[in-house]
């Protein structure tokens, strides 16, 4: 679509559909490039509303016929629907479309991948299927009958009937047309069941394409355990007799939550051992749960619109991570999401794309599926069960799914049952949803006569659209430590409502060291100026896990910026205090990797950033390698026993206790690779039996200036696996050292399997070359240029996916005065190219800052 005017829209104009929606019936007429839908939908007037204007979204539709009541009409068809004169009653509105899903490249509405047939329909797609008032908060029963010539045919719902060339789906629940999915193809099922505690039989099937049968296994025990999980934990049962899921090879996002029939990218669902990474399979486990979740938390109960997103999303997500704490390790997990939040959501957050968690305007929906939304959304969610206990939160959810099944809610919605259930009055918690940026938290200590004050001061930077900020209710977590590293006062949360605020503890035998912000309590950043020794000291003692890594990550990036800024030594107490933690046989080797870990060399410009300093990549990139080398060396003596404490007994599984190890092996894999030049790495590497020591090793060889053998040899043996090959482009763009990364990314782009058109593929390559932070940043602006080609080519093909790799560029404020100019010629070039699409145009314009 082409729209040279985009229109704004805003939360505050939300208003009723005039009409009410009894049921709809679809039936599909497959052919490549001429399916016909033909639509029969009963309506009725809206009681709660007063705009009875008839308007059916409808984009790319050939309109073949229409009638009401029987009765053939014309209505007015515009590009974006369509408006009828309709009677002031109860009737039934038929109408037969032709589209095109062999040509649909943009991956939205019916497509075909791969010979399949399949759908996406969130946000806003079902309008590229039929004319259909296409917004969350009108709900129906959907009955499907696909006729084509297909061996398997799937849609919503239960079957209800089956013949030669075609089939029916009738789905009882009530739901958004976002939700509607159509699968047809040569696919093949990997099958299952699961009995719910009311004692329902459910058939479970993972369809893939022939061939990938051997990779389902995982998926489909991490479905069962969610759906276990969600019946323990939330008490929520699954609500249809079978509950499909569908791999594809080309799709925008991780995976959709379609009701019964889950569509993933296969990225998100296909796993094995010899193809997957321990990373991937954690991954494939909680984005199965996050889908299934869904069922109650955003398919039973979903979104009044699309401002409410967050309703859904920050909390599914936090469920999935309540998930995978179970599943796995609870502080791992934790540390791994602030991690995660960093990399992405903060510069989000603090730069021109920043919104608030419940934005309240948009150009296209399709770009506020962002960590902000997602990840941010999750820890508002988190704070809230802090601030109100587990049980009140329990009891919340108990009455949010009571009160709220079957209706389409805001965030008001959400609040109030906290509310009504707690009396607690949440008004400034709210700002949480409308302010945003991040907020600094300043920390100042205080001690005499046996009382510590803590006084906690907070700020959040003017964002886009918002100069001024309210303050925030922040939990915050607080322990002390007495000075021989034992507990003085345990974890209790701190409510900070004011811009600034004093917390006294009394009683004190002498000076406490304080752990702050335990376990990452809100999504702020901490400011707090203390010495290194008692970084150091909380290193070595705090009873937090989360706090005890956090003060390594936080000696560890000091160290890193005074040598930045003043060319300082890598600092002895973080060597130290890491060399000690790292010892520690009693601690939990995924936790020991974490600590081995660095902030990102995209973190430390942001630091810099913060401190009025002009990031130079080329200076961190070489502070980082600097640091590597000399941790390398300290630790010299101890690798030995971290690689045998890494090795795994018995065949390979991806369970939490392996991947650990693995972990730990692989980050002592790349401390050696400084040592030895890549001999053990390449050793390993020769040796590997599954993806995970593969790839570990692999990428270690290029920072030795080797591995062209390697990288030849994992070609050939992965060429013929689409999935593997990703890693394989990822992993030359990001690891590629900084001068030869744009040389090395633009041949790789010439690469006869660069099938761009691919958004895996694509954003392999590209999002690989963005993380490269000195790489992408090159002085010579190519790696700019690059990108931008290549966005430019893609937007015409797939809006989506080019808007989302625009955030690479999100960041290009920090930059010195060369690189911006650099910078902003290619998001001109970009916003310059005609026909740009609204997806994309809107990015580039908020980036510009225009
Ligand atoms: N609701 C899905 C994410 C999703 C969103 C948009 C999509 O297409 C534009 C596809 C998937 C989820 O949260 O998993
Ligand atoms: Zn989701």
């Amino acid at each position: 679509m082409r729209d040279p005017a985009p229109t704004t829209i805003y939360l505050k104009d939300y208003s009723p559909f005039g009409y009410i929606v009894d049921s709809v019936h679809l039936t599909f007429d497959l052919a490549p490039h001429a399916t016909r839908v033909t639509s029969r939908i009963a309506f009725r007037p809206n009681p709660q509303a007063t705009d009875r204007t008839f308007f059916l979204h409808g984009e790319e539709l050939n309109l073949i016929r229409a009638s009401i009541d029987g009765t053939p009409i014309t209505p007015e068809v515009t590009d974006k629907g369509l408006t009828a004169n309709v009677p002031d009653a109860p009737f039934v509105w038929e109408a037969e479309v032709e589209i095109d899903p062999g040509n649909n490249t943009a991956l939205e509405g019916l497509y075909m991948s791969n010979g399949m047939y399949c759908t996406q329909c969130e946000a806003e797609g079902f309008r590229k299927i039929t004319f259909y008032p296409d917004r969350p908060d009108v709900m129906s029963t959907f009955t499907v009958r696909i006729n084509g010539d297909l061996p398997v045919l799937l849609s919503n719902g239960n079957p209800t009937g089956t013949g030669e060339g075609w089939a029916e789906w009738t789905d009882p629940w009530p739901k958004p047309a976002y939700l509607f999915a159509l699968v047809a193809g040569e696919l093949v099922a990997y099958s299952d069941s699961f009995t719910t505690r009311s004692g329902r039989h459910v058939d479970l099937n993972l369809w893939v394409r022939p061939g990938d049968e051997g990779k389902c296994a995982f998926g489909m025990e991490a479905l069962k355990r969610s759906m276990k999980w969600d019946e323990d934990v939330y008490g929520r049962e699954y609500d249809l007799d079978v509950f499909n899921i569908v791999a594809v090879d080309d799709f925008n996002m991780g995976a959709m939550e379609n009701k019964g029939l889950n569509i993933f990218n296969s990225s998100a669902v296909l796993a094995s051992p010899e193809t997957s990474t321990d990373a991937n399979f954690e991954r494939i486990e909680a984005i199965i749960a996050h889908e299934y979740f869904h069922n109650w938390t955003g398919n039973r109960i979903t979104c009044r619109d699309w401002f409410q997103l967050c309703l859904k999303e920050g909390l599914t997500v936090f469920r999935d991570a309540q998930f995978t704490s179970d599943m796995r390790s609870a502080p791992v997990k934790r540390i791994h999401d602030v991690i995660d939040l960093r990399a992405r959501q903060f510069p989000e957050d603090n730069g021109p794309l920043s919104h608030p968690v419940r934005p309240e305007s948009f150009q296209e929906i399709n770009n506020f599926y962002t960590a902000t939304v997602y990840e941010k959304g999750a820890e508002v969610i988190g704070m809230l069960k802090t601030l109100v206990g587990d049980e009140a939160y329990s009891k919340a959810l108990d009455l949010y799914f009571e009160r709220h099944d079957g209706q389409a809610c805001t965030i008001e919605d959400w609040l109030k049952v906290f509310e009504d259930t707690t009396g607690r009055d949440l008004t400034q918690f709210k700002r949480w949803y409308s302010q945003s940026g991040t907020p600094r938290v300043k920390v100042q200590e205080d001690w005499a006569d046996g009382t510590y004050t803590l006084t906690l001061s907070q700020s959040t930077p003017p964002t886009p659209g918002q100069p001024e900020k309210l303050p925030q209710v922040i939990p915050v977590a607080v322990g002390l430590l007495g000075p021989n590293g034992d507990e003085v006062r345990g974890t209790e949360v701190l409510e900070l409502t004011e811009a600034r605020q004093s917390f006294t503890f009394e009683g004190l035998a002498a000076r406490p060291v304080a752990s702050i912000l335990r376990g990452f309590s809100a999504p702020v950043i901490l400011e707090h100026d203390r010495p290194n020794a008692e970084r150091a000291f909380l290193l070595a003692h705090d009873t937090d896990p989360f706090n005890r890594w956090e003060a390594g990550r936080t000696l560890a990036q000091d160290t890193l910026l005074r040598m930045i800024t003043q060319d300082a030594a890598p600092d002895a107490e973080y060597l130290d205090g890491l060399l000690a933690v790292l010892r520690d046989a009693d601690l939990d080797p995924a936790y020991r990797a974490l600590m081995l870990g660095l902030p990102t060399q995209s973190e430390l410009a942001a630091a810099l950033h913060e401190q009025g300093e002009t990031p130079d990549p080329m200076a961190i990139w070489r502070a980082v390698e600097t640091l590597r080398q000399a941790t390398a060396q300290h630790m010299q003596d101890l690798l030995p026993r971290l690689h045998s404490e890494a090795l795994v007994d018995g065949p390979y599984s991806p369970d939490a206790d392996q991947a650990g190890k693995r972990a730990l092996g692989s980050a002592a894999l790349a401390l050696t690779t400084r040592l030895d030049g890549g001999a053990m790495a390449a050793e390993v590497y020769a040796k590997a039996d599954n993806m995970t020591l593969q790839l570990s090793a692999l990428s270690c060889l290029p920072r030795a200036g080797k591995g062209q053998a390697e990288l030849a040899a994992f070609y050939d043996q992965w060429r013929h696996d689409r999935l593997v090959l990703d890693k394989w482009f990822g992993l030359q763009a990001s690891l590629a050292a900084p001068d030869d990364a744009p040389r090395i990314a633009r041949a790789l782009c010439e690469h006869p399997d660069f099938n761009w058109k691919n958004p895996n593929r694509f954003r392999a390559l590209m999002g690989g070359l963005a993380m490269n932070h000195a790489g992408f940043h090159h002085a010579s602006g190519a790696s700019y240029a690059l990108l931008a080609d290549w966005l430019i080519r893609l937007d015409p093909v797939n809006p989506q996916t080019t808007a989302r790799m625009c955030t690479a560029f999100q960041t290009w404020k920090r930059y010195d005065a060369d690189r911006q100019d650099l910078i902003r010629a290619q998001l001109t070039r970009i916003a310059e190219t005609p026909n740009l699409s609204r997806d994309t145009t809107e990015m580039i314009s908020r980036i510009l800052g225009a």
